[in-house]
Parts: structure tokens; C-alpha cells; sequence
């Protein structure tokens, strides 16, 4: 009897160190995203960002062949565009004060293009003029995009070392957009909305994460 008692109270007391060591977490979770800096958040968001307009330029290549799928991928990207600008995070950001950021000015001018182009896409098929030449401007975009992204995590300070490399692809990254831009000759808006958005990528991160914690 006695040993069963005791066995019981063992059991007991682990329940409730388990109990304890959840709230902890959780409440170290909490302190966690208090603490995350305003410009991790907005990075993130701009990541997000970056990869509606990759899968825009994905969905506009489909469109170019012509492929059923085009629309949806554009469907897609347009929808996670509005999440990304639209959800509680970016208001939260605003009330907080954040909304004359450059950075935050950089992210809604890079959304607004990215929804333009998205439009535009829309009209894309086999039999659009120049098909070539807009796949190279797509890769331009695509490549701008991962090398922005690349910089962007890196500058959270998350992985030592791999931040450098990281950095440091992301910046030949920008540096292959740029000549992409250079061998594609086309004049029209189309292209003009492209190279503003890749020019736009290739300016965007500047400053480190970690230094603008509040
Ligand atoms: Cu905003």
C-alpha cells in the first residue's frame, strides 16, 4: 500500500513538473515574438513577398506555353500577396508605427508592382510577341527575388557562418538579374514594369536585423 502511494505521488508530481515545463515553454514562446524585432517581421513579410512574385513569373512562363495551369499559379500568387499585405501581422506593424519605415515603403511599392505585373500576366500566351525575351525577363525577376530573399535571412544572424555564404550568393544573385536585364533589348511597359521590379529587389535589404531590436 504503501509503495503504491508512493508511486502515485511520483506520478503525480512528474504531471505536474510536465504541466510546468509547457507553460514555460509557452510563455517563453510569447516573451520570444515579443522580443522579435520590427525589421525581422517585415523581412519576413518581404520574403513572402518575393515568392508570390516568383510564382507570377512561374505562372506567367506557364501562360507562354500555354499550359492550363498559368492562371491558377497567378490565382495563387495574387492570393498570397493579399495574406502577406493584408493579414493581421502588416496591421499590427502599422499600429505599431512602422508604416513610414523605408523598409515598409520598399515592401508595399514591391507589392503594388508585383499585383500590376500579376495583372498583366493575365494576358500572356503562345501567341504573345517576343516569347523569349519575356522568359529572360522572367529569369531576371526569379533571380532577383532568391537573391533578395537570401539576403534578407541572412541578416537575421540565425546561422553563424552560413549567414557569409548566404550573403555573399545572395549578392551574385542581384549580380545575375542585373545582366539578364542587359541582354533582353525590349522597350515596351511590360518590360519597363519588370526592370523596375528587379531594379527595386536588387535595392532592398540594407540594414541587419539583429541591431534594430525594440
Ligand atoms: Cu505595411
Amino acid at each position: 500500500m504503501k509503495y503504491t502511494l508512493w508511486t502515485f505521488a511520483c506520478l503525480s508530481l512528474m504531471g505536474l513538473t510536465g504541466c510546468d515545463f509547457d507553460r514555460q515553454e509557452q510563455h517563453e514562446a510569447r516573451e520570444q515574438s515579443g522580443k522579435m524585432s520590427h525589421t525581422m517581421r517585415m523581412y519576413h513579410l518581404h520574403i513572402l513577398i518575393n515568392h508570390a512574385l516568383q510564382m507570377s513569373t512561374q505562372g506567367g512562363d506557364m501562360k507562354l506555353l500555354g499550359s492550363r495551369r498559368g492562371p491558377a499559379m497567378l490565382d495563387k500568387a495574387e492570393r498570397l500577396l493579399q495574406r502577406a499585405m493584408s493579414g493581421p501581422e502588416m496591421a499590427a506593424l502599422h499600429k505599431q508605427g512602422h508604416a513610414n519605415k523605408a523598409a515598409m515603403k520598399m515592401m508595399h511599392d514591391l507589392a503594388g508592382s508585383t499585383s500590376e505585373l500579376t495583372k498583366q500576366m493575365r494576358a500572356l500566351s503562345k501567341q504573345t510577341a517576343n516569347r523569349d525575351s519575356l522568359q529572360m525577363l522572367h529569369h531576371a525577376i526569379e533571380v532577383a527575388a532568391t537573391g533578395s530573399s537570401l539576403i534578407m535571412l541572412s541578416q537575421q544572424g540565425m546561422a553563424g557562418d552560413i549567414d557569409l555564404v548566404m550573403v555573399n550568393h545572395g549578392q551574385t544573385m542581384l549580380g545575375e538579374a542585373s545582366g539578364l536585364l542587359h541582354e533582353v533589348a525590349n522597350v515596351d511597359a511590360y518590360s519597363e514594369l519588370v526592370r523596375k521590379i528587379v531594379r527595386m529587389l536588387i535595392g532592398i535589404p540594407e540594414h541587419p536585423a539583429k541591431t534594430t531590436t525594440q
